[in-house]
C-alpha cells in the first residue's frame, strides 16, 4: 500500500517569493491606490496605515497559485483570498501590531484558514518591526524583501514595534467554511 504523507504543517516560508521586477511593478500599482483609515477598534494594539488591493490585480495569480501548492501541506478546505492589505508601520508612530489571532472575526459565513505576509521592505530600511509567530515558541519571519510567510490563521502572531524607519508588508487571508 502507498500512504500519502499528510503530516500537518503550521507554517511555510519562501525567502524570495517576489523578485525585483514583481516588487517594482507592485510598488507602481500601489501608488495609484489611496490610503484608508486603519481599523479604530484595534488602535490599542495596532498602529499602521493601510491600502487594499482587490481581486483583479495580477498579484492574486501568483499568490493564489502558491497558496494552492502549499495547501497540500496545510490540508485546509479553502475557497478564496480576501482583498490584500498593504500595511506600513512607521517608527515615529510606534508602528506595531500586538499579539493577535486572525481567525477570531468571521466574515459572513466564512472563516480565515490561512494567513500570509509578504515583506515589502529590506532589512536595512527599519529597526525592530519583526513579524513573529508563536508555535508556541516564537519564530521570526525572514526580513528579506520579497519573502513570504504562510501560516495557520489560528496561530498567535505579532509585529514588534518599529524603532527606526518604516516597515511595509502585504498581508492576506485565505478563507474557507466556518467550522
Ligand atoms: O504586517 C505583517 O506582516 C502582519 C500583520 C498582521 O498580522 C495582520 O494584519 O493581521
Ligand atoms: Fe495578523
Amino acid at each position: 500500500m502507498f500512504w500519502f504523507n499528510t503530516q500537518y504543517t503550521h507554517m511555510v516560508q519562501s525567502k524570495s517569493f517576489l523578485d525585483e521586477q514583481d516588487l517594482s511593478m507592485l510598488e507602481e500599482r500601489l501608488e495609484s491606490i489611496s490610503w484608508e483609515d486603519g481599523e479604530a477598534e484595534n488602535m490599542e494594539i495596532r498602529s499602521s496605515q493601510i491600502k487594499w488591493i482587490h481581486a483583479g490585480d495580477p498579484i492574486f495569480q501568483k499568490v493564489g497559485q502558491f497558496i494552492l501548492e502549499q495547501n497540500v501541506k496545510f490540508q485546509k478546505t479553502i475557497y478564496g483570498i480576501e482583498p490584500l492589505q498593504f500595511t506600513t508601520y512607521h517608527a515615529e508612530e510606534n508602528g506595531r501590531y500586538g499579539a493577535h489571532y486572525d481567525n477570531k472575526s468571521f466574515m459572513g459565513g466564512y472563516e480565515r484558514k490561512l494567513s500570509f505576509s509578504i515583506q515589502l521592505s529590506d532589512d536595512s530600511e527599519y529597526d525592530g518591526g519583526d513579524m513573529v509567530i508563536y508555535n508556541p515558541d516564537p519564530i521570526p519571519m525572514s526580513r528579506n524583501k520579497g519573502s513570504m510567510m504562510v501560516f495557520d490563521s489560528g496561530l498567535l502572531h505579532e509585529v514588534k514595534p518599529v524603532t527606526k524607519g518604516i516597515r511595509k508588508s502585504l498581508v492576506g487571508w485565505v478563507f474557507g467554511p466556518r467550522t
